[in-house]
């Protein structure tokens, strides 16, 4: 495989500093010579240069949405940055960074890749509106903006309107959820994207859950994929240093097997790992929360089936 990597040090689509040092903590664990060992093709292109953004713009006082300008020029920036590396003809690694930096990575990928698939494995759904969000964070509304069929609930916002939207709901997957919110849910009733809980995981095991969740979105493999990968989608046991921890969520072992079937499917063109705050929980917790990310990556462009070899070794 060829991969490139790029770190998205974007912090401003939540409020809880420090997931802007995520790319940092995520490639001192080594991974990219480790995977370098092994012998795949990686290259590091740095950090999506983000100097020319004003460090803080002030907010319009009469809206709750959080530092718009900031996020529609970063994410503008963060598009171009993506397509350039899939145009190099490598797999796009995006180190976040919050998950708002998925508005970018995704348009980007899909200005490149026609008719794109998206698998969006997360515990939140990311498809709050302008309108529903809360929060006013951008983070909790990352999915909606590529979605054709959400474009007439997001509205007119300021910085935006270099968006082209290419992405069809029914060529969306969701996996993990378990923190979803009211008019989330209403979206994705309305909108036909398929959706799997920790509760279809539960019932029917991961490997069935991807078996059926790929094919929709990808029949026989042949649609290019994108997997963007909220580290909070993992059991807030495996994984402290984020900013929403949700419990009851995937194991580290069954977040493997997402990475591993996605492989084994060999159509990956672009991935975002995001949410990693290494300011969040002790020392251990960060220590831990890493050596996750690690595990996660060597085994997206490995292969390095770690089980796989244990296995072997206690057999022979
Ligand atoms: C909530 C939380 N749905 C929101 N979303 C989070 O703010 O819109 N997304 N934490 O990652
Ligand atoms: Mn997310
Ligand atoms: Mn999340
Ligand atoms: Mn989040």
């Amino acid at each position: 495989v060829k991969v490139g990597v790029q770190s998205v040090p974007f912090a401003k689509g939540q409020p809880k500093p420090g997931v802007d040092h995520g790319p940092e903590l995520i490639k001192n664990t080594g991974f990219i010579t480790q995977l370098q060992e092994i012998g795949a093709d990686v290259k590091d292109y740095g950090a999506v240069d983000f100097s020319r953004l004003p460090s803080h713009v002030e907010d319009n006082g009469s809206s709750i949405l959080k530092h718009t300008g900031l996020v529609a020029s970063a994410n503008k920036l963060i598009s171009d940055a993506t397509s350039k590396i899939l145009r190099d003809g490598r797999i796009c690694l995006n180190l976040g960074g919050d998950h708002s930096i998925g508005i970018g990575t995704i348009h980007g990928a899909s200005e490149v890749y026609e008719d794109l698939a998206v698998l969006w494995v997360d515990a939140h759904a990311d498809i709050n509106t302008p309108y529903s969000s809360w929060s006013g964070n951008y983070h909790g509304m990352a999915a909606s903006f590529n979605i054709e069929e959400m474009q007439p609930y997001l509205g007119k916002l300021d910085g935006f309107s270099w968006m082209k939207p290419k992405i069809k709901a029914k060529n969306l997957a969701f996996i993990g959820l378990r923190d979803v919110d009211d008019l989330e849910r209403r979206a994705i009733e309305m909108t036909g994207i398929h959706a799997f809980s920790t509760k279809e995981v539960s019932n029917l095991g991961i490997e069935k859950v991807l078996e059926i969740a790929l094919e929709l979105i990808c029949p026989g493999g042949k649609r290019p994929l994108h997997l963007s990968f909220d580290i909070d989608a993992l059991d807030d046991l495996e994984v402290k240093s984020t900013g929403t921890p949700v419990p009851g969520g995937l194991t580290l072992r069954e977040g493997l097997t997402v990475v591993e079937k996605v492989r084994q499917m060999g159509n990956l063109v672009s991935m975002d790992l995001v949410e990693v705050n290494p300011w969040i929980g002790t020392q251990e917790d960060v220590k831990r929360t890493a050596n996750v990310s690690k595990q996660l990556l060597l085994n997206t462009f490995g292969p390095y089936p770690t089980a796989t070899m244990a296995y072997r070794r206690s057999s022979c």
